[in-house]
């Protein structure tokens, strides 16, 4: 049955050609296709690929084995504690003359400021009662009652020094400190160097004095001075408690 079917294939094929191509004869049928031929040459090698990646660590070497190159610096450490402090370093050159503090503008108006601001400073602490201003000085108190020694170094360590009043006025301010805590008051004159000589801490001799009717009654055994709540003064052993007062 195959068979007559490909042999009526033929005739189609045949009848087909012949009207086409006016040629006398049908032309025979295909071949049978020939074997496969032999394999061609290996062709030429490709391009090289990409680079891939790092392999892992091989295996440690036999021991025994030369030590490799040192490896890379690791990342810096932590910040390590200050040193100690080195010693001072010599004094450096003067620097060069500047402008007359007159010509200075910019000098004169910090001082304008800084003077308006000590100023209401001032202000302040007067109307708080903790200073008192009498003409160019003024008197301060902490409230706290000790001995002569003592009355002087604490107003020292502050620059400042025991009131010692030169005036009527200066006595009223430093009387009216006293008759507010009610105290007594040591001031900034003592005895010396001879028997009845009185003078400021800086050796002057005092200008002005407003002893109490009988005083100065020590004789040499009264060295210190202190104020009394009515305003009149009085020499007095040193070690007595006595209102600190100073004045700046
Ligand atoms: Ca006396």
């Amino acid at each position: 049955m195959r068979l007559l079917q490909q042999i009526l294939q033929l005739i189609v094929v045949c009848l087909v050609t012949c009207n086409a191509q006016q040629i006398d004869k049908c032309a025979g049928a295909n071949g049978i296709p020939g074997t496969p031929g032999q394999n061609g040459l290996p062709g030429r090698d490709g391009r090289d690929g990409m680079k891939g990646d790092t392999g892992l660590p091989g295996p440690s070497g036999p021991p025994g084995g030369n030590q490799g190159p040192a490896g890379r610096d690791g990342f810096p450490g932590p910040q390590g504690p200050p040193g100690a402090t080195g010693e001072k370093g010599p004094r450096g050159d003067i620097g060069p003359q500047g402008k007359p503090a007159s010509m200075d503008l910019e000098l004169q108006r910090q001082l304008l400021k800084i003077n308006h601001h000590i100023s209401r400073l001032e202000r302040v602490l007067v109307l708080k009662g903790m200073v008192m201003e009498v003409g160019d000085k003024i008197l301060a108190t902490n409230g706290k009652e000790v001995d002569y020694a003592t009355t002087k170094a604490t107003c020292e360590a502050v620059d400042g020094r025991i009131a010692a009043p030169m005036n009527d006025e200066e006595n009223n301010a430093v009387l009216s400190i006293a008759k507010e805590y009610n105290r007594y008051v040591y001031l900034g004159i003592k005895e010396g160097p001879k028997v009845g000589q009185f003078h400021y801490l800086d050796g002057a001799p005092v200008n002005y004095t407003h002893w109490k009717k009988y005083e100065p009654s020590g004789k040499g055994l009264e060295p210190c001075v202190e104020m009394f709540t009515d305003g009149q003064w009085n020499d007095k052993t040193c070690n007595q408690y006595r209102l600190t007062v100073c004045e700046f």
